[in-house]
């Protein structure tokens, strides 16, 4: 087994049968650190839930899975993947504004080139959701909103078609299923790819709280920035003064005190277990 890449929180290998194994890890970052104090169980209820999402859409696109053995030492944790040539965009869906997306459109009213109606604030629902592609940035640096015409471009007008119809049915489906349990899928960024067949393949982790924006939808108000699903309690430990860190200094963020580790990963396994319907563990 060969190490491939390192992502924040994932790792990459390749075994000696060309199977990729994508490995999620426990770490967990925030505002941009990843923070030296692990999740206990982040890793593998995220790998399960992506799981789960990849045959709640087997009938919107094939995936990148395979039967593989996975080493003990990622039970669980880890997805043995068909190696397939990337497209090289991050392929985002949004239905509501935040984040980037916020941000562009307070500069230009518009998010990737489509224009949105004046008045929307922080968290505003969308009419339509909305495919907001993005370039890949290298490790550390942000990916960059282009418009759905770059990708045309990229990758011929045939193929962005596709990426863009595969995008916005995966995060209608994922909306909808977790709108069920009183969760707001706000965006989800995928990754897709041609397998040796010319099959394009979903690839990567699918809707988890990693890859997409999750909010409790009984604390939805749009005009402020949302709570996180998952990661409220670390944000605002973080940001508090007992943390003693200030987030504009460059340092790095203190440890995580043992409460505020445990609410967090209880907030991963009731979003794994309200999601799926499954019991954890
Ligand atoms: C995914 C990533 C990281 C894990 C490459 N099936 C595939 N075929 C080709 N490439 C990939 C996949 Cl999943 C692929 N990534 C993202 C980064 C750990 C996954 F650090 N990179």
């Amino acid at each position: 087994m060969r190490h491939v890449y390192s992502g924040k929180v994932r790792e990459l290998y390749e075994t000696d049968d060309g199977v990729l194994l994508l490995v999620a890890t426990d770490r967990i970052s925030a505002f941009d650190h990843v923070l030296e104090t692990e999740i206990p169980d982040k890793g593998k209820i995220l790998t399960q839930l992506s799981l789960w999402w990849f045959d709640q859409l087997a009938d919107i696109a094939a995936n990148h899975l395979v039967d593989a053995a996975i080493p003990a030492e990622f039970a669980g944790r880890a997805m043995a993947c068909r190696p397939l040539s990337m497209i090289p965009v991050e392929c985002v869906a949004r239905g509501y504004l935040a984040g980037s997306g916020l941000a562009e459109y307070r500069e230009s009213g518009a998010v990737c080139g489509v224009p949105l109606p004046a008045g929307l604030t922080d968290g505003s629902r969308l009419a339509e959701p909305v495919f907001t592609p993005a370039t890949k940035a290298p490790l550390g640096e942000h990916d960059e909103n282009i418009p759905a015409a770059a990708v045309a471009e990229l990758v011929g007008a045939e193929v962005a078609a596709d990426v863009e119809r595969i995008t916005l049915d995966v995060y209608a489906r994922g909306a909808e299923l977790a709108a069920r349990q009183g969760i707001i899928v706000a965006d989800t960024k995928i990754e897709l790819g041609f397998d040796a067949d010319g099959l394009l393949r979903l690839a990567d982790e699918v809707l988890t709280p990693d890859s997409s924006r999750f909010w409790p939808a009984d604390q939805w108000q749009p005009g402020r920035s949302q709570p996180s699903l998952d990661k409220q309690y670390v944000r605002d430990w973080l940001t508090s003064a007992e943390s003693g860190w200030d987030r504009h200094g460059g340092g790095p963020p203190p440890p995580l005190p043992e409460p505020v580790v445990e609410r967090t990963r209880d907030r991963y396994v009731r979003a794994y277990e309200s999601i799926t319907g499954r019991r954890w563990g």
